[in-house]
């Protein structure tokens, strides 16, 4: 176990969201990004996560000399801040070219809007000194089964990693798998899925994964599982702790704050892998209740890594010589309450 691991977080200026839904109009008024950029700075955080257009605003009216300018001068205030970037991701829902998927749209014209709205993130990736692609494939997946071909969309999807890889010899590119929403079927649903397809690109060490709690708990998985299955292949690159309250939208809840044992084995999970020893951060894609007042906008941020905190405590001080007694026993009654009772604390 990494016992004295020193974990570094992220979140994205996305984690500090309005409270919209799809029932109702935001409940707190938008701040501008350098005011996010300091509440991450007063939070201690050590990293922040971008979206290409997060990034660059109004990136699709602009050329790629007019990116990179953007990209460096925010470099520049990074750096003033002495906040890393963690990643980019290329935002490839909003855009009308990516109604009907972005590389798997039936549409050759929208297939190449991605991919060259991707190539623009991997050069502002670049910019601001990270080679991590985060590709969160939102759209990549169909709402009724006859409207696209599978096949031809893996294939799209290979495609479209190769030409990202072949864009830069650098950039890493870390998939985040979620079984569904916006679809109703998304084509790479599972660390498992994101991993195969890595295996057809031109450069599979290059292809990763990203895991998201909430992402593998609407798969019906475990997320302490898919943290083991993707480190056994030192692919998890990077991480979206959150918590979901089983299968309905996805919650991005604080992290924890739905099922507290499931967020302990994840964390037992990442000590006992060295999640974070080479360099990995841990990221919150959590975001604050619709009720949540202003000036209480950052506590689900504050809470998740506290949470997380505690729970490294209690991974560390876990009994592992009486829990493999029990093992060896078989005796999974006493285990099952030795860590209830662990997390319970004194009583
Ligand atoms: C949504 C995703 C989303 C991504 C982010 C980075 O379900 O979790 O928040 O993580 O857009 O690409
Ligand atoms: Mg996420």
């Amino acid at each position: 176990m990494a016992k004295q691991q020193q974990y570094k977080f992220c979140f994205g200026p996305w984690n500090i969201s309005e409270g919209q839904d799809p029932y109702g109009p935001p409940t707190r008024i938008p701040q501008s990004f350098d005011w996010k950029l300091d509440q991450l700075k007063k939070l201690g955080f050590d990293a922040m996560m971008f979206h290409d257009d997060d990034a660059v605003p109004d990136i699709d009216a602009k050329s790629a000399a007019q990116i990179t300018a953007e990209a460096k001068a925010l470099k520049k205030r990074l750096n003033d801040a002495g906040v890393k970037a963690e990643m980019v991701a290329p935002r490839l829902w909003f855009h009308p070219s990516t109604v009907d998927g972005a590389y798997t749209s039936n549409d050759a014209k929208c297939r190449k809007y991605a991919i060259e709205r991707s190539l623009r993130a991997v050069d502002i990736a670049n910019v601001l000194g990270t080679n991590l692609l985060v590709l969160w494939l939102a759209r990549e997946g169909s709402y009724i089964r006859e409207s696209k071909n599978g096949r031809r969309s893996f294939e799209f999807l290979v495609q479209a990693l190769d030409k990202m890889l072949a864009h830069d010899s650098r950039i890493r590119l870390a998939i985040e798998p979620k079984p569904n929403e916006p679809m109703d079927q998304a084509y790479i649903p599972t660390i498992g899925h994101a991993l195969a397809i890595a295996q057809l690109t031109r450069d599979p060490k290059r292809v990763g994964c990203l895991i998201e709690s909430a992402h593998a708990i609407l798969a019906g998985l475990d997320p302490a599982d898919e943290i083991d299955f993707a480190m056994l292949f030192g692919k998890l690159w990077s991480l979206h702790l959150n918590d979901q309250n089983g299968l309905k939208f996805d919650q991005d809840k604080p992290f924890g704050s739905a099922n507290l044992r499931v967020a302990f084995n994840q964390v037992r999970a990442l000590e006992r892998n060295g999640y974070g020893r080479r360099g990995e951060y841990v990221c919150f894609d959590v975001h604050p209740f619709r009720t949540t007042k202003e000036e209480h906008w950052l506590a689900h941020l504050d809470n998740s890594r506290r949470t997380f905190q505690r729970l490294v405590e209690k991974a560390r001080t876990f009994d592992e010589k009486k829990a493999q007694a029990f093992v060896a026993q078989r005796d999974y009654a006493a285990l099952d309450q030795m860590a209830i009772e662990h997390l319970l604390g004194a009583a």
